[in-house]
């Protein structure tokens, strides 16, 4: 973007942007501190008009943050390319302060609280010089709901406060919501402190850091996603799951989804998966068409968290905290996942993807042909033959929820939905097969618990290595992961009836490196094979692992597999299975001593069964 383009922002003619007259004293004396210490050209604090959001997209075009794309094709949407060095989230920068490391626990990095203010304080002294200060007041999860939460978010990234625009419930209703919590005024009011600045965007100057005692989060030198867009990963789980373990309740790294069946009784299935490994997909999944023709019908309350309580009749119940989608864009199309498709086709911000000459986007499997030439998500010129990638493997696209042409009814639903099953899954090319259910509760705790799954590009670092990510949780839990663990098998007591437990792969191969199963839509066979046991319809064996559907009681019609096939994608060898559990003590030695015995017992009981 040239500077003559920054003739397109337009002058500050009205009030917007200054304080609310009514703000919260605790929320401005906080503020003010910040900008002290930030010293700012400008502070902005967003109201979450529409206006608004016009504003801050044409002040984003202005600063080259965003490139307007062809508004017939796309209406209200923008590319923008993040910093090459800075493209996903940074996990070995990523830091929960605590007094002491037990607190952060082993899987953890831990940083000491007052080292961590003090070395914070010195790197955002002065960063945001010359820069507008935006104040973006939020709430995650439905307006009025018992578990929602309201942060404020300072930063200096213009694309921050517009994503976090579409992520969150972002501005008046902030204060409305802070307002109804709070009692007493004298008493500062419950909300998050997030503090980001992208400062000089280098990877030596980056902190990502949590501070779940004091309900504070302070990340430093990054403008992507997670480690940006604080309401998302540092609050709704990081500072969440360390809430909901003092408080009985629970922050998961889960998608949540309705399934109608034909007779119109609807069941709602929680699902965590490791990062880029199918949860949106999973989420707004479209049943292969003989199942619509039947009456089936997929909704989405949420694609990416969930907080989960037990109500007063002992059910589990789960709100989504996201307003929001900020989904993997590569291998999605019309064919994989035509919801996804339409969220993003109007009101988005495309992250690191490329753009084709017309101003349209494009990325790997979006089409089956690639463009003959295109702008790389660097902003170079590709062709097919030249041997880059032309998005990002991370490259994401950030959409309204209400953009979902299968937005569930009860999406908005403070009281949230009753979840009857929950599904663990990983990225497994081998040994896992497709589905199998756990025994029980506390099994199902021990096999979320031993997940594995082959890394993606979701996280900085290696890709295609297979590591344990408990409950998908790994680099999200805000506290030490042997309390977390207990407080999985706790809350069984806390429950009258609880949801049946699961575990899916969709990614097994065969020796010619082949999917074996044909995911996506099809899926929904699975899933209804999970419903059917979750109420005690559909037919299994035993086996040493969990219990298994047989050739004949999955539903295959349609999908010529053959009875060796499916076996195949079941099968099961013990020598594998061996070396699965093998691979499992790496995260058993890590919590040594602290391992909880229910683990121990679990453990025990599936190497007698074998
Ligand atoms: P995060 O947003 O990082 O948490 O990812 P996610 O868990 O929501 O994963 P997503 O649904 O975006 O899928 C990630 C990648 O896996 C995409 O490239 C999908 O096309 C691919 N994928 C999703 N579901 C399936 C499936 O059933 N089979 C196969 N083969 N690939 C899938
Ligand atoms: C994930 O990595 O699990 C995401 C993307 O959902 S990010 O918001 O960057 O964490
Ligand atoms: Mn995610």
């Amino acid at each position: 973007m040239t500077n003559a383009d920054k003739s397109t922002v337009p002058a500050g003619a009205n009030h917007r942007g200054s304080a609310p007259s009514n703000v919260n004293p605790h929320v401005k004396k906080w503020v003010d501190e910040a900008t002290k210490l930030c010293q700012p050209d400008n502070v902005y604090w967003c109201d979450g008009s529409p206006e608004e959001k016009k504003d801050l997209l044409a002040r984003g075009v202005g600063e080259g943050v965003f490139i307007p794309l062809n508004q017939q094709k796309l209406p209200g949407c923008y590319l923008h390319r993040s910093n090459g060095n800075d493209v996903a989230r940074s996990e070995q920068l990523t830091f929960i302060c605590t007094p002491s490391e037990d607190q952060a626990g082993p899987t953890n990095n831990w940083m000491d609280v007052r080292q961590a203010y003090s070395k914070l304080k010195g790197l955002f002294s002065g960063a945001m010089k010359g820069r507008t200060l935006y104040v973006i007041p939020f709430v995650m999860g439905p307006l009025g709901s018992p578990l929602a939460k309201v942060g404020v978010e300072i930063t200096d990234s213009v694309y921050v406060a517009v994503n976090m625009g579409i992520m969150t419930r972002m501005g008046e209703v902030a204060w409305k919501e802070l307002a109804r919590k709070g009692g007493d005024p004298d008493q500062p009011p419950e909300f998050t402190k997030c503090l980001h600045s992208v400062g000089d965007c280098n990877p030596e100057r980056r902190y990502i850091c949590h501070f779940p005692q004091d309900n504070t989060i302070i990340s430093f030198g990054s403008g992507y996603g997670g480690n940006a867009l604080l309401g998302k990963k540092c609050l709704a789980l990081r500072i969440a799951s360390y809430l909901g373990q003092q408080q009985e309740w629970m922050a998961e790294h889960m998608l949540l989804m309705g399934a109608q069946a034909p007779d119109g009784k609807k069941t709602y299935v929680a699902a965590a998966f490791p990062s880029a490994c199918g949860k949106t997909n999973f989420a707004m999944l479209i049943p292969p068409e003989k199942y619509v023709k039947a009456g089936w019908r997929i909704t989405t309350v949420g694609d990416d968290i969930v907080w989960m309580w037990v109500d007063k009749d002992g059910h589990l119940r789960a709100i989504n905290p996201e307003n929001g989608y900020f989904g993997v864009v590569p291998g999605t199309n019309y064919e994989t996942n035509p919801n996804a498709m339409v969220c993003m086709a109007r009101d988005s911000i495309y992250t690191n993807v490329a753009l084709l000459p017309d101003g349209d986007v494009w990325w790997e499997g979006k089409t089956k042909e690639p463009p003959k030439q295109c702008i790389d998500w660097t902003g170079q010129e590709w062709t097919p033959d030249c041997g880059r990638k032309a998005a990002h493997p991370n490259s994401r696209f950030t959409a309204p929820v209400a953009n979902n042409p299968v937005l569930d009814p009860a999406a908005n639903d403070p009281d949230g939905v009753v979840v009857s099953a929950i599904i663990f899954g990983g990225r497994r090319s081998r040994t896992i097969p497709l589905v199998f259910q756990a025994f029980n509760w506390m099994h199902g705790v021990y096999l979320g618990a031993s997940l594995g799954s082959e890394t993606t590009a979701a996280a900085t670092g290696q890709v295609g290595v297979v590591r344990r990510d408990p409950m998908a949780m790994l680099p999200f839990i805000g506290y030490n992961i042997s309390d977390y663990l207990v407080h999985w098998f706790r809350m069984r007591k806390k429950m009258r009836d609880c949801p049946r437990i699961f575990h899916v792969n969709w990614f097994r191969k065969d020796d010619q490196g082949r999917f074996m199963w044909p995911g996506f839509g099809e899926n929904m066979r699975v899933l209804k094979w999970i419903i059917d046991r979750s109420q005690g319809r559909a037919y299994a064996k035993e086996t040493p692992i969990g219990w298994m559907p047989r050739y004949g009681d999955i539903d295959l019609d349609g999908l010529h597999m053959t009875k060796e096939q499916f076996e195949a994608l079941q099968g099961l060898k013990i020598d594998d299975i061996k070396a699965e559990i093998a691979g499992q003590e790496e995260l058993f030695l890590k919590l040594a001593g602290d391992l909880p015995k229910e683990m121990i017992f679990q453990r025990e009981l599936l190497i007698s069964r074998l």
